[in-house]
């Protein structure tokens, strides 16, 4: 039986990565290709998976750590898709705050299930926006110096760098933007597309289908950082029951809440990674709006939109920022507050989790050089 194809999209928050698994997913059926996902995130209660599922595709969660101190559980996940789904292709992407992902997860895959998977190059995903910002490129909010570690250790073990979202820019800044990856990371290869129009999604498809031509450096790393980069940013995962006293417009509702949330960040100066949240009516089916801020300063959007009124739903939030966990959950039930306070509503919060993440222990951590496949016992490529 031909190897299934094992795709993991990295990237910071909100650069647009389940876009890009969504569009991905499209354009592989569209080739008669079956297609397995695998999201990740600290808690459970994920935005991201409910929108996967709501476009019909098979989802597996892994919750509770990133992949890397997860291996087993993202390896079992995937040996169950593969027993319920036989996808020929698997695409899995990671926490937005992890980095290493290559000798923590890459490496063990090639090495332990090498002869179940192909597993292709590393992509790694940019907001252009916030590149340009974090890059110190142009000014604008960014994150404290350890945050921005991080976000430069993904790009530095990137094989593919995707600068996402290429319909926000004119192409002066494109350039700008292309030359500074090429200065400061070379990567194995640079791409620019639009996720959400579809726009280059073949160019990606092809470069993460052929094997690299130059042999990987292993990424150098201080988890001290890292683990202290990634605790200044606060999470939180809230799901909510809502009911109305008569039916309403969810697409004005959220992005009305996303936009009390962001002011009131504002006003805190917390700057927001990525906020989303999505409004899932009871009724009417597979019907799914989703809300997105993807910094303090930017416009909120709808990135799908309901298409009828509701008067019942569940509400999920998932806000990333770098904050405390307290002051994100009084931004929160503040917000949920005022969104009762004329009595047509009621939100009923059925879970709601803040934390930091913590220290990332990874299960497995390999060197390029120890990616051999045990089972096949020669060389692996990254074909
Ligand atoms: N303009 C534009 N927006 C995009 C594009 N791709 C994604 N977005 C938007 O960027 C926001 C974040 O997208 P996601 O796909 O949720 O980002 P993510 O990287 O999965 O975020 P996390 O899972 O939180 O790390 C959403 O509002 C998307 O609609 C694009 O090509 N162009
Ligand atoms: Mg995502």
């Amino acid at each position: 039986m031909a190897k299934a194809r094992y795709i993991m999209i990295g990237g910071f928050l909100g650069a647009g990565k389940t876009t890009g698994v969504l569009q991905l997913a499209r354009l592989l059926n569209q080739q008669n290709l079956r297609v397995g996902l695998i999201t990740n995130d600290q808690s459970h209660g994920l935005v991201d998976t409910s929108l996967l599922s709501s476009h019909g595709f098979p989802v597996e969660e892994i919750t509770g750590g990133c992949f890397c101190c997860k291996f087993n559980s993202l390896a079992n996940a995937s040996t169950r898709l593969s027993k319920n789904q036989q996808p020929d292709v698997f695409i899995a992407e990671p926490v937005g705050s992890c980095t290493d992902l290559k000798a923590t997860v890459d490496y063990p895959l090639r090495r332990m299930y090498g002869d179940n998977y192909r597993i292709a190059p590393l992509s790694v995903m940019v907001d252009p926006i916030r590149a340009l910002r974090i890059l110190e490129l142009e000014p604008g909010k960014s994150f404290s110096r350890k945050v921005v570690y991080i976000y430069r250790k993904q790009l530095e073990e990137a094989d593919i760098i995707i600068i996402n979202k290429i319909d926000l820019l004119q192409p002066e800044r494109l350039q700008t933007l292309r030359q500074a990856m090429d200065r400061h990371f070379s990567p194995a290869r640079l791409l620019a597309l639009s996720a959400r129009q579809g726009r280059g999604l073949d160019n990606w498809l092809s470069a993460i289908t052929k094997p690299l031509s130059c042999s990987p450096q292993d990424l150098e790393i201080d988890y001290t950082i890292y683990a202290e980069g990634e605790a200044l940013l606060g999470w939180l995962n809230c799901s909510v029951q809502l009911t109305s006293k008569s039916p309403f417009d969810g697409n004005t509702f959220l992005l009305d809440t996303v936009g009390v949330i962001q002011r009131r960040s504002r006003a805190l100066n917390k700057e927001i990674a990525h906020l989303k949240i999505t409004l899932t009516p009871d009724e009417h089916g597979q019907d799914i709006g989703v809300a997105n801020l993807v910094g303090s300063d930017l416009s909120p959007e709808l990135s799908h939109s309901l298409k009828e009124s509701l008067e019942t739903g569940q509400l999920i939030v998932n806000l990333r920022a770098e904050s405390t966990p307290d002051i994100l959950r009084s931004v929160v039930q503040d917000t949920f507050a005022g969104l009762q306070q004329n009595g047509e509503l009621d939100l009923k919060v059925e879970h709601m989790e803040c934390f930091r993440p913590n220290r990332p222990t990874p299960t497995h951590r390999l060197k390029s050089s120890e990616s051999e496949s045990l089972a096949e016992g020669g060389h692996s490529s990254a074909s």
